[in-house]
């Protein structure tokens, strides 16, 4: 079939299943019937896509400032997002209200230069990319999943070609990166793009990828600015039961649903203390940190901060305040369907 007949949006409409969420106001419907490769093979080779080859070498002139490289791989891992199988803010098991965890899902995993050998375990969310104003991000991107993915980053500068985004009949090379196929992502950090941001799949299945563990941290560091005695990145999202065999959602941070499972973040009274939250589902979440409160560059002071899709920021504070203390989503269906965490300070 045709791309004109058959793009990935006409073929969402009539497969059918489950309402995952609603984008640009098309219905997005995905159900465990869908099978993402079959999906992904229903959707052709843009034309730009067909005449590239082979990952064009970078030129020096691609590169400003100081080159911070990174290989990373999407691929499939097996991941528990309630490893503990209990909640420890109330104390009791999700075994009845959740049963079997167990998922296959997808992440972006970090390797050493050269993809020679990974340097940790694949995890949801995918490796931190950490630079600092005047660095360029230069990410070479290996595809190992069985359908097309890409990495597309918020915050930082990037020219139309390393958007890393599917625009149907136009996209480039890196908003199409086929199975076993590899893309070199060039995005700089120019003065104006200092944040804490993230980076997640947009191909031609968004948002199913994305949904299933491919996104993960982005800061562009201030040079003027101390670092943080402690930092902490969170993703807040959602394992739907729309995409994974499990009774009901998981309102999750970082891949893990419920206190005890999702990160347990660690102080001392007197730490520069940093938490860079994202938002990175279909819904509106908040951050709230119990026992603390921050301000935000506007001079409000902050303790439930509400962030959208996409959104991100940062909270910071000089610790004061000792404690177990929870943190969490202040929507309650989300908080009680796994959207919590501890905060332990010394
Ligand atoms: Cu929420």
């Amino acid at each position: 079939m045709g791309f004109d007949s058959m793009d990935r949006k006409s073929f969402l409409g009539v497969a059918g299943g489950a309402l995952l969420c609603t984008i640009g106001g098309k219905q997005y419907k995905v159900d465990s019937e869908t099978d993402l490769a079959e999906l992904s093979s229903k959707v052709a080779v843009p034309p730009k896509v067909a005449a590239a080859k082979n990952d064009p070498p970078l030129s020096k002139a691609d590169i400003v400032g100081t080159r911070k490289e990174y290989w990373i791989q999407a691929e499939p891992v097996a991941w528990n997002p309630v490893p503990k199988h209990r909640d420890q803010m109330l104390g009791t098991s999700i075994k009845k209200t959740v049963g079997k965890t167990k998922i296959q899902a997808m992440a972006y995993r970090q390797y050493d230069a050269n993809f020679s050998k990974p340097l940790g375990p694949a995890t949801i969310p995918g490796p931190l990319l950490d630079a600092t104003v005047g660095d360029t991000l230069v990410v070479h991107f290996r595809n190992a999943l069985p359908y097309t993915v890409t990495m597309h980053p918020h915050g930082v500068f990037y020219s139309n070609e390393m958007d890393g985004s599917y625009k149907g009949y136009w996209s480039d090379p890196g908003g199409f990166v086929q199975r076993g196929r590899t893309f070199t992502y060039v995005w700089e950090c120019p003065e104006g793009t200092q944040g804490s941001w993230f980076y997640h799949d947009h191909g031609p299945l968004d948002p199913t990828p994305l949904y299933s563990g491919l996104f993960g941290p982005l800061i562009v560091r201030d040079p003027d600015e101390p670092l943080p005695d402690r930092e902490y990145f969170l993703g807040f999202h959602t394992f739907s039961p729309g995409l994974f065999p499990i009774k009901s959602a998981l309102y999750s941070i970082n891949g893990r649903a419920y206190t005890g499972n999702t990160p347990t973040m660690q102080a001392k009274v007197g730490d520069d203390v940093a938490m860079h939250v994202y938002g990175i589902d279909n819904d509106f979440h908040t951050f709230h940190i119990h026992g603390h409160r921050w301000q935000e560059p506007a001079g409000n002071v902050v303790d439930n901060k509400t962030f959208g899709p996409g959104d991100s920021f940062r909270a910071r504070w000089i610790e004061d305040n000792p404690g177990r203390w929870l943190y969490h989503c202040h929507v309650f269906s989300h908080l009680h369907a796994g959207m919590s965490g501890w905060y332990i300070v010394e």
